[in-house]
C-alpha cells in the first residue's frame, strides 16, 4: 500500500496528476450518467407519457456534447504528454546501470563485473536503466517511482528517474513471462550518495576479473550474460575454445560449416542473424554493427585467440 502513495521519483508527480484527472473525470461521468439514466427512466416512462413524441435536431445540445468532451480529452492529452515527454529525455549526467531480465529474476549490472540482486541507487541523482532481456519479454515496473518499461530481447529499451525519497521499494515484472512470473520480484533501495559509494565499492565482483582488454569490452557490452567462458551453454554458445572451432551455421541459403576465424567472429558480432549457429535461435543476439568500434572488435578477437580450440 505504501508503494502506491509514495512519490519516490521526480517523475511521480506528473503521472499522479494525469491519473487523478482522468480518474476524477471518469468518476464524475459515471455518477452523472447513472443519475441521468434513472431520472430519464422515471420521468419519460410510458405511464407518464401516453403519447410518444418525435424529436429531431438540437443544435445547441449537439455543439455542447461535442465541444465539452473535446476539451476534456485535450486536457487529458496535455497532462499525459507533460508527464511522458521527460521520461524519454535522459539527462546527460545520468548514472547508467544495466538491468538484465531473465526467467525469472533480475540482475542489476553496475559494470566491471559488479552485479547485484538489488537495485541500489543514490538519493537525488539521475539514474538511467538500460533494459536487456536474455530470453523472453519482461517489463520492469517500479510503482513508487511511477516507471514501467518493456524489457525485450534484441531491443535496447531504457528508462530513467531521479529518486527523491530514501527507502526500500518494490520492483515487479509486469509482462507475463512464464511459470514463475509472479515471483520475479526485486527491491529498489535508495540510499545517501556516500553510502552508495561504499556499497558499490564493497559489492563483490561475480566471475573473474577482466584480465584482458577484450574481456573488458565484452563486459561493458554485457556479452557475458548470454555467453560463458567456462564451456557452459546458456543463451548463446560458450566462448571457450571458440577461435578455430568448426561450427555449423544456418544461413538464408541453407546450412554450412565454417571455421571461427577473425572474419567469422567479427561477422557474428556485427550481424549475428546472417549466420546463426545451428541449434540456437535467430534474433536473440542483436547486431552490434556501429555499436562497437573496429578497435574494440579487434580486442575481442585477440581475447578469443588466447583461448583457441585445441
Ligand atoms: C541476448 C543474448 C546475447 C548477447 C547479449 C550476445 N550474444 Fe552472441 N550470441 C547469442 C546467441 C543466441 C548466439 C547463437 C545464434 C547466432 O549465431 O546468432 C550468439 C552467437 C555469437 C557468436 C558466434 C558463436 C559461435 O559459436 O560461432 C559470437 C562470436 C558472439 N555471439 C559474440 C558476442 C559478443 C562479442 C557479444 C557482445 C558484444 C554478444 N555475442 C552478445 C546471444 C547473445
Ligand atoms: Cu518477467
Amino acid at each position: 500500500m505504501e508503494t502506491l502513495f509514495n512519490q519516490g521519483s521526480n517523475l511521480a508527480g506528473a503521472v499522479d496528476r494525469a491519473f487523478i484527472f482522468i480518474f476524477a473525470i471518469s468518476f464524475i461521468f459515471t455518477i452523472g450518467i447513472t443519475v441521468l439514466m434513472i431520472y430519464i427512466l422515471i420521468h419519460f416512462s410510458r405511464k407518464k407519457n401516453k403519447n410518444p413524441q418525435q424529436f429531431s435536431h438540437n443544435t445547441r445540445l449537439e455543439v455542447i456534447w461535442t465541444v465539452v468532451p473535446l476539451i476534456i480529452v485535450l486536457v487529458m492529452f496535455y497532462y499525459g504528454w507533460v508527464g511522458f515527454a521527460p521520461m524519454r529525455q535522459v539527462p546527460k549526467d545520468a548514472m547508467p546501470i544495466t538491468v538484465i531480465g531473465k526467467m525469472w529474476t533480475w540482475d542489476f549490472d553496475y559494470g566491471n563485473g559488479k552485479i547485484s540482486k538489488e537495485l541500489v541507487v543514490p538519493y537525488n541523482r539521475n539514474v538511467k536503466l538500460n533494459l536487456v532481456s536474455v530470453d523472453v519479454n519482461h517489463s520492469l515496473f517500479i510503482p513508487a517511482f511511477r516507471v514501467k518499461e518493456d524489457v525485450i530481447p534484441g531491443y535496447n529499451n531504457y528508462l530513467w528517474f531521479k529518486p527523491i525519497m530514501k527507502g526500500t521499494f518494490d520492483i515487479y515484472c509486469s509482462e507475463y513471462c512464464g511459470l514463475a512470473h509472479s515471483a520475479m520480484l526485486a527491491k529498489a533501495v535508495v540510499v545517501d550518495s556516500l553510502d552508495f559509494d561504499k556499497w558499490l565499492a564493497d559489492l563483490q565482483v561475480t566471475g573473474n576479473l577482466p584480465d584482458h582488454p577484450g574481456l573488458v569490452v565484452m563486459q561493458a557490452n554485457t556479452c557475458l550474460t548470454c555467453h560463458t567462458l567456462d564451456g557452459t551453454k546458456v543463451i548463446g554458445p560458450t566462448f571457450k575454445g571458440l577461435y578455430g572451432r568448426k561450427t555449423t551455421v544456418v544461413t538464408e541459403s541453407g546450412e554450412k560449416e565454417v571455421e571461427a576465424n577473425d572474419d567469422y567472429i567479427i561477422r557474428s558480432i556485427e550481424d549475428p542473424n546472417s549466420e546463426v549457429v545451428k541449434g540456437y535461435n535467430r534474433g536473440l543476439m542483436q547486431p552490434y554493427k556501429d555499436k562497437i568500434s573496429q578497435e574494440d572488435l579487434q580486442k575481442i578477437v585477440d581475447y578469443f585467440k588466447t583461448n583457441a580450440a585445441k
